[in-house]
């Protein structure tokens, strides 16, 4: 048994994250949580929202309300939203907290005293019809790389291109629309990320457990040269900067940390927030590799636009600290789910997004899509049409069917009690060697986080029961060998079993709903398969006479009609 830490990238709390966001980065550490804790491990999966920086205050401005109300309201619908999705969390915390402001103001200071923070001038635009400097997104204008007329601040949407505010061509107030805008100087802090270059490439190189993508992102910006990053802001919004007794530092009055140096340590502070509820749990043996935390094994899950901030900026953060801090050991990054090719957008109705799924679908219905064809290898495009597709073939025809037809065979025939009687031949070998081979193969994948591969392993299981029961053939035996279609019947039914127990990290709810059924203790529902014997004993598990019911419909197919009223509401083929 291990410790695994996991953490998932925070969701930005300007708006309910789109289904793509889901998949690279909640939803398949949620997947992985629970795989791990059916493992027997000790998981403690960490996320919460990231609250600060100009996104935040300009969608609190369109909505006309204060940021902190904003982002107690959106804190509340993530929250809810992640709920429905079955999202696992230990804790759901805030970057705002308490917790991760001290922790961010100590990790600053202390950067500072090991001389990795350096106060520099530095050049910003600044509005005189706002009477503000404009950060980031506060800028728009048009981007120097491809001549885009609505390029923010930060970013060009168009090209891609990472920007610095000075960068844009006319630029204007995000906020005023206004062109009467300058640049001046103002002092910034600095994080001299360029002095922790190669002890970063050497442990970057020592890395194992990070998929290429996150290796190939982390060794390029190496290759590049990182450059020291401003990592303080002209907003009032965020966490203040501060020096040694607490005071606000001279001269940053209307400064703030730049929300990606907190918003990272949230994942310590939001443990911190974790651990403050209850008075046996110790954040420190997470976190701290003097505490305990050196056995823990730290997974972070992002998408790939996240990766630099994961294995440069924050462990510069960690690393630069001098403290014993745990680092990430392994990392998933993932690429984009696409809309139809295209973007999610909620203006354009294009996509669906997290708090809407719940009028579409089953939560098990979008779980199961999206992992089995997760964003792995390359971007992958979500239409209604393969939705539709997978949940009727995988779920509703290969699970569903089989859980029904025996369960109903068992309660029809067998006065819905585990039969007795018959003897194991050629049909059951065969599947029980079939699960020898693919249990241990289903729990690598997880373990090596592949969960396309871990997705498509579950359907060949199930896939292997309906087999099964073509061999065994049940139904055709029972007129004139009731031992011989007990047999196929019993092990059926601790087929069902065990594919519930299997689809548990997966499609929780259905699982849920085929143990309860099947009346599986939860004491018996872990992934203690002990070993090729101990699948080949489940296999012939179930008490004899013991009571099952069939559970109601596991999967209601998805029509015709209801791909064309998606596509109508959200988007589709045009
Ligand atoms: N909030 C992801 C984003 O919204 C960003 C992740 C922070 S993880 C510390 O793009
Ligand atoms: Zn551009």
């Amino acid at each position: 048994m291990s410790k695994i830490l996991i953490t998932s990238a925070l969701p930005y709390i300007n708006g309910v994250k789109h289904l793509g966001n889901l998949a690279g980065s909640m939803l398949p550490a949620d997947v992985y949580a629970r795989a791990m804790r059916l493992l027997g491990h000790d998981v403690l999966y960490i996320c919460a929202t990231d609250e600060h920086g100009t996104p935040a205050e300009l969608a609190a401005q369109a909505e006309g309300m204060d940021v902190s109300d904003y982002c107690d309201k959106m804190h509340e619908a993530q929250k809810k939203a992640g709920a429905y999705f079955g999202l696992s969390y230990d804790y759901f915390g805030r970057s705002s907290s308490a917790a991760t402001h001290k922790l961010t103001q100590a990790f600053a200071l202390t950067l500072e005293t090991n001389g990795l923070i350096e106060e520099r001038v530095s050049q910003q635009v600044y509005s005189k019809a706002d009477q503000r400097y404009l950060p980031d997104r506060y800028v728009e204008g048009t981007c120097p790389g491809c001549d885009f007329e609505g390029a923010r601040g930060d970013q060009c949407d168009n090209c891609g291109k990472l920007l610095d505010p000075i960068d844009l061509i006319n630029p204007y107030s995000a906020i005023s629309g206004s062109k009467d805008v300058e640049v001046r100087d103002t002092n910034h802090l600095y994080l001299k990320q360029s002095a922790m270059s190669d002890k970063l490439r050497d442990w970057v190189k020592a890395a194992d457990g990070w998929p290429p993508l996150a290796m190939s992102i982390a060794l390029k910006w190496l290759d590049e040269g990182l450059r020291d990053r401003a990592i303080t802001r002209d907003l009032s919004w965020g966490v203040s900067v501060v020096d040694a007794d607490g005071n606000i530092r001279e001269g940053f009055e209307g400064k703030v940390f730049y929300v990606w140096f907190d918003a990272p340590i949230a994942y310590i502070g939001a443990t911190q927030d974790w651990a403050a509820q209850v008075p046996e749990r110790d954040w420190e043996s997470w976190w701290r590799t003097d505490k305990g935390a050196d056995d823990v094994r730290y997974v972070q899950f992002m998408g790939k636009d996240n990766v630099a901030f994961h294995t440069l900026s924050f462990p510069v953060t960690l690393m630069g600290s001098g403290e014993p801090w745990k680092l990430v050991d392994q990392l998933k990054a993932f690429n984009w789910v696409t809309w139809y090719g295209g973007k999610f957008s909620t203006s354009q109705k294009r996509g669906v997004f997290m708090d809407q799924a719940r009028e579409i679908a089953p939560s098990d219905y979008w779980r199961w899509h999206l992992m089995a064809n997760a964003p792995e290898g390359n971007d992958a495009a979500f239409t209604w049409e393969e939705f539709q597709a997978t949940i009727n073939s995988d779920l509703a025809n290969v699970l569903g069917n089989f859980v029904n037809r025996i369960t109903k065979y068992t309660v029809g025939k067998f006065d819905g009690k585990v039969p007795d009687g018959g003897v194991a031949g050629e049909a059951e070998a065969w599947i029980t060697s079939e699960l020898q081979t693919r249990i241990p193969q289903l729990i690598a994948y997880y373990e090596s986080r592949e969960f396309r591969k871990a997705m498509a392993e579950t359907r060949a299981i199930w896939a292997a029961g309906n087999e099964y029961l073509t061999q065994a053939a049940p139904w055709t035996h029972y007129k004139t060998d009731v031992d011989q279609a007990a047999i196929g019947t019993r092990y059926g039914l601790n087929l069902v079993v065990l594919f519930g127990i299997i689809a548990q990290p997966i499609i929780p709810d259905a699982a849920a709903k085929i143990l309860d059924a099947m009346n599986i203790p939860h004491a018996n529902r872990s992934w203690n398969f002990g070993g090729r014997e101990g699948i080949a004993a489940l296999l012939d598990a179930l008490p004899r006479g013991l009571n099952i019911t069939a559970p109601d419909v596991l999967f209601t197919k998805i029509e015709d009609d209801d791909v064309s009223a998606w596509s109508q509401s959200f988007g589709g083929q045009t």
